[in-house]
């Protein structure tokens, strides 16, 4: 192999497993220019390169980073591309990291450059930003298994009233948007083990589970005053980073409301029941979690739960549900990015 050949390939593993070190020996190598543009169209080309390292090179905060992050968005070519075929090209060009203040960064560059190739189109960067992560769930939905409600055209219209400066966007875009979608999902880089993109495009998960009650009973019969749990079996849907829980597949609504926020969750083991797992407020053992139930007489009440113990059918579901939970708990900066984007937008009317 000559010479160069074998620097390219040292280079791309260091990059790989640490990408601002291979940036560097790549430039120590003369293989690469410092230029902030040699470097971006490097990064677009890819080769050889781990999505999962790019990705993690253009989310770094470091003034020369943020640079690369511009020239290397700005190497994509939107212009008279709709808003899904473009994001099709952009989340398979890297892997996106999942930390929310990166995701934001390059989402808002995203938005900033499709404008710029679309004029016209949006109103604003924002309106694009909020419907791009629109689109990005509507795809999670559309093509998830574990996503038993598939939203109707109707739904997306809805989700995405007001967002055009507060006006709605036409409604036959959209329809393309939608179809585009739903004919086809998005094809996100998956190569290796960090799981936190797929986290975001496979989110939910919904099956039965044995799960026990919060009150402890005195049993009057008991000469020691014995306590006991019930346990039920409940219909569990894992949806918008909330637990609900109800008594048949086809009710409307639940018997009772977990939010996960601020929530953890973790295997236990049960003296009763085998592959638990509990449901708990690390910061505070001891208090109630903030959750809602549907009480016997059918009013909605507050719940009484320190912590939600649940039973699974095998240790592989059991397993399953702790990472659906876990996954849709790191979720939440997505919400939160969207909704400090539309309040940005309702601010502006
Ligand atoms: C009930 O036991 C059920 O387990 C309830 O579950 C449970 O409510 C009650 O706990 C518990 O006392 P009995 O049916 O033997 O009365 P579900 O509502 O699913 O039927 P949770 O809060 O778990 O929903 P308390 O602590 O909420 O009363």
């Amino acid at each position: 192999m000559a010479q160069k050949e074998k620097e390219l390939c040292v280079g791309r593993k260091k990059f790989n497993m640490e990408p601002t070190k291979g940036i560097q020996y790549f430039i120590e190598h003369k293989l690469l220019t410092p230029d902030i543009q040699d470097i971006a169209r490097f990064l677009y080309k890819g080769e050889g390169l781990n999505k999962t390292a790019i990705g993690t090179y253009l989310g770094e905060r470091d003034p020369v980073n943020l640079q690369v992050l511009q020239a290397f968005v700005d190497c994509h070519e939107f212009a008279s591309l709709n808003l899904v075929q473009a994001l099709r090209q952009f989340l398979w060009s890297f892997r996106l990291p999942g930390e929310a203040q990166k995701i934001d960064r390059m989402m808002e560059a995203f938005a900033t450059r499709y404008c710029l190739c679309n004029p016209g189109v949006f109103q604003s960067t924002d309106t694009c930003y909020v419907l791009s992560f629109s689109i990005i769930m509507l795809n999670t939905s559309l093509h998830n298994p574990n996503v038993r409600d598939k939203p109707p055209f109707e739904r997306f219209v809805s989700m995405n009233r007001g967002i055009n400066n507060g006006s709605d966007l036409p409604e036959d875009q959209l329809r393309t948007l939608f179809d585009s979608i739903k004919s086809e999902p998005f094809s996100i880089p998956e190569d290796d083990g960090n799981d936190l993109t797929h986290t975001f495009f496979n989110p939910d998960r919904e099956g039965w589970l044995l799960k026990l009650g919060g009150l402890t009973y005195l049993l009057h019969w008991a000469p020691t005053g014995g306590r006991v749990k019930t346990w039920k079996r409940r219909w569990f849907i894992l949806t918008d980073n909330c637990l609900y829980y109800f008594e048949f597949t086809t009710d409307k609504e639940p018997r009772g409301i977990i939010p996960l926020e601020n929530l953890s969750v973790q295997k236990v083991d049960d003296p009763k029941k085998p592959f638990c797992l509990e449901l708990y407020n690390p910061s505070c053992r001891g208090q109630k979690i903030k959750a809602c139930k549907t009480d016997s007489d059918g009013r909605v009440v507050e719940g009484k739960h320190e912590s939600y113990r649940v039973s699974a059918a095998s240790a592989q579901e059991r397993d399953q549900w702790i990472e659906a939970i876990r996954a849709s708990i790191t979720r939440v900066p997505f919400y939160d990015l969207v909704s400090t984007r539309k309040k940005k937008i309702a601010s502006k009317q």
